[in-house]
């Protein structure tokens, strides 16, 4: 199996948890769809939707435009989708994206000479719980039998994730990406969300939370990165200007 290059210009979206902590990512997808933003590859590294899976159609309900703007988009960019531990069996709702669930991850690039490996950042952490409740949704019949309770477990499930404080500190998060480091070859770059830190350690990337920093990742001369989606429209838009007053953190 060839390994795909990442381009210059990809985008990546880590963590917004739409639709409960802001608009930012429906107004990405919609300045990418009226070219305002021109991306050849979109990463949705995971957490995308605070709660989305498929073969539910209420559970659709909350994020509708921006499932169905998303569905559009992914028939003209590349699009490629991480599930989180908020968004799974998402081949369903998105044909036309490249899915890759928590047991394919992590993904192996190429940036440049680089070989880079793409993962929503729950690999090694276990994850029993939401494994199952997934592989459980995927089977008909526990989708029919559970049809008649799931408006009343999606509610009580939304209305917990609303009031949820998702962005903090991560107390000692240098010793976790040690932890995380070890499973992935030394000499690769490593580019990871779920921890909403926005931080990056040498080789290993820990991409913004949209919806703690605001901010997206980006390709920019072969390095990531981490943009505000106002920095991102005005260096798209004047593409000839080279310097940037905007703060931005570079890694490579
Ligand atoms: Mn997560």
């Amino acid at each position: 199996m060839s390994i795909k290059d990442i381009k210059e210009s990809a985008i990546f979206i880590a963590d917004a948890h739409y639709p409960h902590y802001g608009d930012e990512f429906f107004k990405l997808l919609q300045n990418i769809d009226n070219k305002k933003i021109v991306t050849p590859q979109l990463f949705l590294m995971g957490d995308i939707f605070d709660l989305l899976f498929g073969y539910s159609n209420y559970i659709k309900t909350f994020s509708n435009k921006a499932i169905i703007l998303l569905q559009k988009l992914s028939k003209e960019i590349d699009i490629y989708y991480l599930e989180g531990n908020h968004d799974f069996c998402l081949k369903e709702i998105f044909p036309n994206i490249k899915v890759y669930n928590r047991e394919k991850q992590p993904i192996k690039f190429r940036l440049k000479k680089d070989n880079i490996y793409l993962a929503h950042g729950d690999l090694y952490k276990t994850g029993f719980g939401y494994n199952l409740y997934c592989k459980l949704l995927r089977n008909r019949f526990t989708l029919k039998s559970l049809s008649l309770f799931e408006k009343k477990i999606i509610d009580n499930r939304l209305k917990k994730l609303k009031i949820k404080n998702i962005c903090h500190d991560f107390i000692d998060f240098k010793k976790r990406v040690d932890e995380i480091k070890r499973y992935y070859p030394k000499d690769s770059l490593i580019v990871e969300g779920h921890f909403h830190q926005g931080k990056v350690f040498e080789n290993y990337i820990s991409l913004p939370s949209l919806a703690c920093q605001g901010e997206i990742g980006i390709i920019i001369e072969g390095k990531i990165v981490f943009k505000k989606l106002n920095a991102l429209l005005s260096t798209t838009k004047s593409t000839t200007i080279t310097t940037s007053t905007s703060p931005t953190s570079t890694m490579r």
